[in-house]
């Protein structure tokens, strides 16, 4: 049987895709692939990869019969403002890597994310329509919405079944995200678990669309399931979660852990959020594909709850990025 390769296997999305695949597929035929061996050993193969080094990545389809590649091996918005030329070549020379092993026939499939970091201030904002004016502000958003297009041209241009979604913030307990903007909703979980205030860097009323990570994980199998004529879109189709301000998120949290209180700091991510949409228009997506999120704000802040560790190891709540 062939397998799948995971590339950012130990990140937030990554470590729960990795699993989710084992279960559908078999621990052996998944490999999860990242710069470095994960803290505690998976069930599946374990490959140390950087995606920028096509020679090896070439190696290790081969060597392991890799027929489909997730590539989620990314610097996000936050962080990418400190390293923006780092950030271009990992997120778009990485994606061109496994798209060029697409158009050679080495692999079948590629499933890549993009993200609502792609829409800028000129994207009507409540909802985002998915055929719109895409003006990103971040040089992540500039490099997802320069690899919706690379997946377009390759699908077009070579035929690689390549399939795409665009993901707002993801929120989960598992693995903490690595540097986005949307990182506060999962910071602020931490936070109350811990009995702390939140010192939240965006603004109460800072509206943004996410998604809950088992949603996240289901969407992705049911994009890579769909017979290649449902999947009509070949740069990214739009998903919607949900859509919360800061502060809707805060009181669902109160709700449940009476005391928990945000203070709003913002800071330069304040910018990035506002140049996001709030919402989004996902027809397209529920039209081809049958797309339709289960979980919504209450249901996700009460699973979240039941399942955050009160660790201060895991995530600092109030932490920083340098910029
Ligand atoms: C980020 O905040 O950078 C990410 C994203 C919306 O893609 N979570």
């Amino acid at each position: 049987m062939s397998a799948s390769l995971v590339i950012g296997a130990n990140g937030q999305i990554g470590s729960e895709l990795v699993d989710a695949l084992a279960a559908a597929h078999g621990d052996a035929n998944v490999v999860a692939a990242d710069l470095a061996p994960p803290r505690a050993p998976g069930r599946s193969p374990f490959v140390a990869l950087d995606v920028l080094d096509r020679a090896r990545l070439g190696e290790i389809v081969q060597r392991h019969s890799v027929a489909d590649v997730y590539l989620l091996a990314a610097t996000l918005s936050a962080k990418g403002e400190a390293a923006p030329l780092d950030t271009w070549r990992l997120n778009v020379d990485g994606l061109l890597n496994v798209l060029e092993l697409a158009r050679e026939r080495r692999i079948a499939r590629v499933f890549w994310p993009s993200s609502i970091a792609a829409f800028g201030p000129h994207t009507p904002r409540d909802p985002a329509p998915q055929w719109t004016a895409m003006d990103p502000t971040t040089m992540y958003g500039a490099s997802k919405l320069a690899g919706e297009r690379l997946c377009a041209y390759y699908f077009a241009r070579h035929g690689v079944d390549v399939r795409s979604v665009r993901l707002p913030g993801v929120i989960s307990h598992r693995t903490p995200p690595g540097g986005g903007t949307t990182d506060y909703a999962i910071a602020m979980f931490h936070a109350a678990k811990r009995g702390e205030a939140y010192r939240c860097f965006v603004d109460a009323d800072t509206t943004l669309p996410m998604i809950y990570m088992p949603d996240t994980i289901r969407a992705i199998g049911e994009l890579m399931a769909a017979e290649p004529s449902r999947v009509r879109i070949r740069s990214s189709y739009n998903l919607a979660g949900m859509s919360f301000a800061a502060r809707t998120l805060a009181d669902a949290i109160a709700r449940e852990v009476p005391g928990f209180s945000v203070r709003y700091e913002p800071d330069f991510r304040l910018a990035i959020a506002d140049s996001w949409p709030a919402s989004i228009d996902d027809r397209e997506a529920a039209e081809d594909w049958g797309w339709h999120a289960h979980y919504d704000l209450r249901a996700m802040t009460a699973d979240m709850l039941a399942h955050v560790v009160a660790d201060p190891a895991i995530i600092p709540a109030n932490a920083g990025i340098q910029h």
